[in-house]
């Protein structure tokens, strides 16, 4: 595969979903913004900056790893390993005992090569698992609006009257998107209202703090939703004409129970109120998403309700409106749109579609199966029983909330393991096959960000030692998987040609073309920027209500309610442990002796972790704070409820 050359116009910032562009600056290991979209002054947040500096130890030649025998080999020995290894496990098991996992870290045009790897071998079984930190938000924006799918773009946030931000704190994880578009909305007049158990950084912008008791958000949105109702500030052209299911709505709000939604969700009346008249009497709401509204029993409701609540106003399909998912990593959006989905062909579209599917085969001359895959989670745990092979692109599912030593077991009992990473991980310790990838800052291709700009990377670092692409490894691997039978389906001349496959298969890139992409990018699926502006991409191209949510909330086991945050990527480096302390309410602290510094254990009952306590008024009353890396193994069992003591109890005088 040819590579680009890299220009003055740089290369996105392969560390977040903001996609800021960048380039090296005259210190090399220093990267520079360059303005675009993403980052219209063009600048860059302290993890940008350091861009280049891609790994303290990066991997530069492949290995072949046999029962703690290690041996470097050629690129060539390598892939015939992979090749012959997989066949033995589809001539033993068929196509369905093999698992493809990535890759939000790469391109689009490596996401493609890789779900067409999957997919012609004759499985589904292709996922990559940083979709799963936003999975209610865009499952919940695929069936009622069309795509899974930021609806605006970030510049449009300029425009709007209220940002409601929930379950996120994009001041520290989206900064660059945060400091351009949100705060000088904010500081023109617009109202910030945060919605979050835990004040943070974001919070110290807000107008309005709303703290509900966690995982309740879904009741707070339906409280804005009455409260909207009530004050007539329904906008009715809207709901007639773009929507249905209005009547089911209206009758549930009726119905439903505020006083007792309020109490269960621990919010004051009088606050929903006032974020419910500051939303009923602005022109144009916009709501961003992080993934603390996902919900910690998998029910997906915060961002249904929080759909009702933006179409009962009229807050879709304009600019300075809709719904931003504040996606991770770099390709988050990309590698679902190219199709590392196990139920999705590339564009989106299910594979027990028979169109869809026709329309692929017509391309790639074979077509995909009809069954679902399974998803990422589901694969792991079914390693060494149904999967028996597996190809890890730029994942490290060695590092989950599940038991470490569960994990090392599921990776030991595949027959073959295959990773393609820049960097050791927990992950290639236990690979049978090791291949060395180029990082993001030394590639050519597209990668999506999280407002579903299509932007250009050009290498502006080089390779080291024998790694390459990730694009070139799968399109040799998938030669070398077909050369037998004489088919050519991964012979490209460029990358550009991956590309222009990809709009062709995927609807939603229909009209692209890797040539005019240009410097500022492209958003699908036109440049427009806003989706639905005229219709919503649905069957009848309106958009659904749904109902309110169920008036439940799990009691509190006696304890407290713990709340995470942090979740990380692992390419970011995660903080020290003792910069992670528990954040507590005052009086919650007082109530336990408990003043800041403090050694604390923090038990479930069943496990416990210990750290430093931090006095905080912003922690809600009755919930507790610990940053996920930390946090897991309590977060194992399933529970919110812990209990929290002195490490060393207080001396008591007398008796
Ligand atoms: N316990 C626990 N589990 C978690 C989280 C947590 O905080 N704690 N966080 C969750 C979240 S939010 C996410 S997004 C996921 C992230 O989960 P993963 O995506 O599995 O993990 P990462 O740590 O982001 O990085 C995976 C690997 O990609 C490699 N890499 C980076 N760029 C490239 C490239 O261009 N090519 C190749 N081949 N490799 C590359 C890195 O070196 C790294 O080893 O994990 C989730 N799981
Ligand atoms: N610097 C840096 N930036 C990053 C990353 C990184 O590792 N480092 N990782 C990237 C990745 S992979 C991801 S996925 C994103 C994550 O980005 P965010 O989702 O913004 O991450 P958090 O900071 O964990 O924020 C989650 C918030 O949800 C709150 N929360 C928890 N439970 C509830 C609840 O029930 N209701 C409400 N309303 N809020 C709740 C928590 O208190 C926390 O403030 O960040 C990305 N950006
Ligand atoms: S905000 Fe994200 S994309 Fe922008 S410089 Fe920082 S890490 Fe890179
Ligand atoms: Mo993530």
């Amino acid at each position: 595969m040819t590579d680009d050359t890299p220009t003055e116009t740089g290369t996105v910032c392969p560390l977040c979903g903001v996609g800021c562009r960048l380039r090296p600056g005259a210190d090399e290991s220093r990267a520079r913004g360059v303005t675009a979209p993403p980052n219209p002054n063009g600048r860059l947040c302290g993890s940008g900056v350091g861009a280049f500096d891609v790994a303290d130890e990066r991997l530069t030649e492949p290995v072949v790893q046999d029962e703690g025998d290690r041996r470097v080999v050629s690129c060539e020995a390598a892939y015939d390993r992979v090749v012959e290894r997989f066949e033995a496990v589809v001539d033993a098991h068929g196509p369905d005992a093999l698992a493809f996992l990535g890759a939000p870290h790469c391109t689009n045009e490596e996401n493609y090569l890789l779900q067409k790897l999957a997919r012609t071998l004759g499985t589904n079984n292709v996922d990559n698992r940083a979709r799963h930190c936003h999975s209610s938000t865009t499952r919940a924006l695929s069936e009622r609006l069309g795509y899974p799918a930021t609806t605006n773009a970030l510049g449009d946030l300029l425009e709007a009257d209220v940002i409601l931000v929930a379950g996120a704190n994009p001041a520290e994880r989206q900064p660059v998107a945060f400091n351009s578009f949100v705060r000088p909305a904010v500081n023109d007049g617009a109202t910030l209202v945060h919605v979050d158990p835990v004040g943070n950084r974001t919070t110290r912008l807000a107008d309005v703090h709303l703290a509900p008791r966690p995982d309740t958000d879904a009741l707070v949105f339906d409280l804005l939703s009455a409260a909207v109702f009530e004050r007539g500030g329904v906008d009715e052209a809207f709901v007639d004409r773009r929507t249905r299911g209005f009547e089911e709505f209206t009758a549930a709000l009726e119905s439903f129970d505020r006083e007792r939604a309020a109490a269960v969700a621990g919010v004051d009346s009088e606050q929903i109120r006032h974020v419910g008249e500051a939303v009923a009497s602005a022109d144009r709401v916009a709501a961003l998403v992080g993934t603390g509204v996902e919900g910690t029993d998998g029910r997906a409701s915060a961002p249904e309700a929080l759909l009702n609540l933006l179409l009962l106003t009229g807050n879709v399909g304009r600019r300075g409106t809709g719904l931003y998912v504040l996606r991770g990593l770099v390709n988050e959006q990309g590698a679902t749109d190219a199709g590392c989905v196990p139920d999705r062909l590339p564009g989106h579209r299910p594979v027990t579609d028979d169109d869809a599917r026709a329309r692929i085969a017509a391309e790639w001359g074979i077509e995909p199966p009809s069954t679902p895959g399974r998803s990422a989670s589901e694969l792991l745990s079914s390693f060494g029983d149904s999967i028996h092979g597996a190809l890890v692109v730029g994942e490290n599912p060695a590092i989950s909330k599940r038991d470490r030593k569960w994990i090392r077991q599921r990776l030991d009992a595949l027959d073959v393991l295959v990773v393609l990473d820049l960097a050791p991980s927990a992950t290639t310790r236990h690979a049978d096959v090791v291949l060395p990838a180029a990082a993001g800052v030394e590639k050519a291709g597209t990668a999506t960000n999280l407002e579903r700009r299509v932007q250009r990377l050009r290498p502006g670092a080089t390779t080291p030692g024998a790694a390459r692409s990730d694009a070139a490894i799968l399109a040799s691997l998938g030669q070398r998987f077909f050369e037998e039978a004489d088919e050519d389906h991964f012979e490209y001349a460029g990358i550009d040609e991956v590309f222009d496959e990809l709009t062709r298969v995927a609807p939603a890139y229909e009209g692209l073309s890797f040539t005019e992409i240009g410097d500022e990018g492209q958003q699908w699926p036109s440049d427009d920027g806003v989706l639905y502006r005229e219709t919503f991409a649905t069957t009848d191209g309106l958009a659904a209500f749904g109902t309110t949510q169920p008036i439940e909330h799990s009691a509190r086991r006696g304890g407290l309610e713990l709340v995470t945050g942090g979740r990380s990527s692992e390419f970011y480096g995660n903080p020290r442990p003792d910069d992670c302390p528990l954040r507590i309410h005052p009086e919650d602290a007082s109530e336990r002796s408990i003043e800041t510094g403090d050694a604390v254990v923090v038990s479930t009952g069943t496990a416990a972790v210990e750290t430093s306590a931090t006095l905080d008024s912003g922690t809600r009353r009755g919930t507790v704070y610990l940053h996920a890396s930390v946090a897991d193994p309590l977060l194992r069992d399933d529970t919110a409820a812990v209990t929290v003591r002195l490490t060393v109890p207080p001396v008591t005088m007398g008796g």
